[in-house]
């Protein structure tokens, strides 16, 4: 039983979400991690991944022994800060596989197929003047996925079927049919489509840089529904406005929800804001994992999906 109001809820919840927790537990909101921390005698943290989570909010609050984070990020937490206080940290994996890796594909397939271009072509009357661009098949590719954790391994299941050939790179090499490259810029060189799919964290920062951009050469695509922080955006600018690379889907940034305006004035680019798990049925199936957690805490029993910091 999670004691009431022994949860802050921090950040901003959809209400999909906030109506699942209201039916389980009743929190006191802080909307704003910077915000002054409300009365109470906190023990723990419901919060999303898209909602960094300071050390000097977990330092005002000494009673928090376990953080719950909506998401299968945690790049939003202060590890070392939890690790070296011995707090508890869970997140959400699994639950939104279907969701990331469905959008992964729609962005694919609609960047190959320039289907939002064509959209506006059609309502521009333009056809009546010319035919529409030659896009390009997916048959026949070879997608290169960096990260082939859970949403890697399932996005491979799923783009089998496209007739494509598959490749990854990650910490190691793992039992899978498909050839694994040992560095980024090897899988970028061998491939047709870069997909990123990895955690954010040191190893990853800014790895999709000018080099690895280069690799993945002119007639490339990239597609990231990791992080904005595992790309280098400005070398990214700089490959899109330079036909470097051929295209680029992305649903995450550095900045967010203020991507940098470059990125609106390019034609091969397909943006979307952050929506990989936003389906309603994926936000439910999170909201109530990471309660799952929470409840598991507070009955001192191991955590269904515990951060392994
Ligand atoms: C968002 C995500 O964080 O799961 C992740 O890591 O990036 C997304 O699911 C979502 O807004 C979490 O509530």
């Amino acid at each position: 039983m999670i004691p009431v109001n022994s949860v802050l809820q921090v950040g901003q919840f959809p209400e999909i979400m906030q109506m699942e927790i209201d039916k389980r537990l009743s929190t006191i909101q802080l909307l704003d991690p910077q915000g002054i921390v409300p009365e109470g005698n906190f023990t723990a943290i419901l919060t999303r991944s898209n909602t960094q989570i300071p050390k000097a909010l977990l330092e005002k609050m000494p009673g928090v022994r376990m953080v719950a984070t909506c998401g299968v990020g945690y790049d939003n937490l202060p590890l070392e800060h939890l690790k070296a206080h011995g707090i508890k940290a869970s997140n959400t994996p699994g639950v939104l596989n279907d969701a990331v890796c469905e959008l992964a594909i729609g962005m694919l397939l609609s960047l190959l197929r320039r289907i939002t271009e064509a959209q506006a072509f059609v309502k521009s009357a333009d056809w009546s003047k010319s035919p529409f661009t030659m896009t390009t098949t997916l048959a026949g590719k070879c997608i290169g996925i960096a990260g082939m954790g859970r949403i890697g391994q399932d996005l491979a299941k799923r783009l089998e079927p496209f007739k494509v050939k598959i490749a990854y790179t990650g910490p190691s090499q793992k039992a899978l049919p498909y050839d694994f490259f040992p560095t980024i810029r090897e899988l970028a060189q061998a491939s047709d489509v870069l997909i990123l799919a990895c955690p954010a964290n040191p190893e990853t920062d800014k790895m999709i840089n000018a080099e690895v951009l280069d690799a993945l050469g002119p007639q490339g695509y990239l597609v990231n529904i990791a992080r904005g922080s595992v790309v280098d955006e400005d070398a990214l600018l700089v490959a899109l406005q330079q036909n470097k690379i051929a295209g680029a889907a992305l649903d995450v940034f550095e900045n967010e929800p203020n991507p940098r305006i470059e990125f609106l004035n390019i034609d091969n680019v397909l943006l979307t804001p952050h929506i990989g798990s936003a389906t309603s049925e994926t936000r439910q199936l999170m909201t109530n994992l990471a309660i799952d957690n929470l409840e598991a805490f507070y009955n001192q029993q191991p955590l269904p999906t515990e951060v392994k910091n």
